[in-house]
């Protein structure tokens, strides 16, 4: 059963899709009536159902026993840390770990969220979380970010100190995106990186990105599968690459450290948008002679 989120009555979905994000065409989820002008709502952590307690709790622990081997011992450390296991949590809770950890606190939102509000969340270490869990029937696959994405996905590399300057500076960016009509661009750093990005250590390619460690099959593909090209990071090279929202990756971004990561992105974006704007986009399966690459997969188009 699911719980009633709101008394308010629930908007009429956006009939053309998703207003706030182009890579999407399904309507909204949440009830956006009920929040406040910087898109926020207070969590409402007392209306969720045992039942929903318990599917969380099921998610939790299920990607919890496959991590080891799979995930960046960052994100291990910071999963730890956040002791999130017995149910849906408070987002307070989370907060007072990564207020004291890296001046991260993570504000409640019916889901996503316009650009220009979620980069500037971002840009004062705040982390936009989706209050609601996903459906029963939705285990395995979900078309918007819930709370199990969001906060078990995004949230325990937001106590690591360079990963969590790395997102301020990804929100700080926003406005120039914007003004460049580059959030397309942007959009596919995140996702190639925020989102599915793979990372070096001395037992081998590790996960990092929210999309991978919150998906269980994800989670092994993108380390293990022979399928998928795995190249290194390279700004441009991301900002360049289309993706696809419905499917494994069929290109992985490798970044060999988190320090590396924030140094490969310490430019002036604006010069790059003009630039790479008169070049053609990058097809998710192609690989360039220019590729530092991992590994060669067998994907096609
Ligand atoms: N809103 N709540 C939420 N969460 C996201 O991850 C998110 C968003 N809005 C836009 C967005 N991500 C992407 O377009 C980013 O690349 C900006
Ligand atoms: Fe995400």
């Amino acid at each position: 059963m699911e719980h009633t989120a709101h008394p308010h009555a629930e908007p009429a979905p956006p009939k053309d899709g998703n207003p706030f994000d182009a890579n999407t065409t399904h309507a909204l989820r949440g009830d956006y009536a009920v929040a406040k002008a910087d898109y926020t709502v207070d969590q409402p952590w007392e209306t969720y159902t045992e039942e929903e307690h318990a599917r969380w709790r099921f998610l939790y622990d299920r990607q919890k026993a496959l991590l080891p081997g799979y995930a960046a011992p960052e994100f291990l450390a910071g999963l730890e840390a956040l002791n999130a296991g017995d149910g849906i949590p408070r987002l307070e809770d989370a907060n007072r770990v990564l207020r004291e950890a890296t001046g991260w606190t993570l504000v409640a939102v019916p889901g996503l969220i316009p650009d220009g509000a979620f980069f500037e969340h971002l840009a004062n270490r705040r982390f936009p979380v989706a209050w609601w869990i996903r459906r029963a029937d939705e285990l395995d696959y979900l078309v918007e970010p819930d709370i199990f994405h969001d906060f078990f996905g995004h949230v325990p590399l937001l106590s690591n100190p360079t990963f969590a300057a790395y997102m301020e500076k990804y929100g700080k960016g926003g406005p120039k995106a914007i003004a460049h009509g580059a959030t397309n661009m942007l959009a596919r750093l995140y996702w190639y990186i925020v989102e599915f990005g793979l990372i070096k250590t001395p037992e081998g390619l590790r996960a990092f990105g929210a999309g991978m460690l919150s998906s269980k099959d994800e989670t092994v593909y993108s380390v293990e599968s022979r399928e998928p090209h795995r190249v290194n990071f390279r700004l441009e090279r991301a900002l360049r690459t289309e993706y696809m929202v419905d499917d494994f990756q069929k290109t992985y971004f490798v970044v060999e450290s988190f320090e590396h990561l924030f140094e490969e992105c310490d430019r002036d974006f604006a010069g790059l948008y003009d630039r790479l704007k008169q070049l053609p986009s990058i097809k998710a399966h192609e690989l360039l002679a220019t590729d530092e690459v991992v590994h060669e997969g067998t994907v096609t188009a």
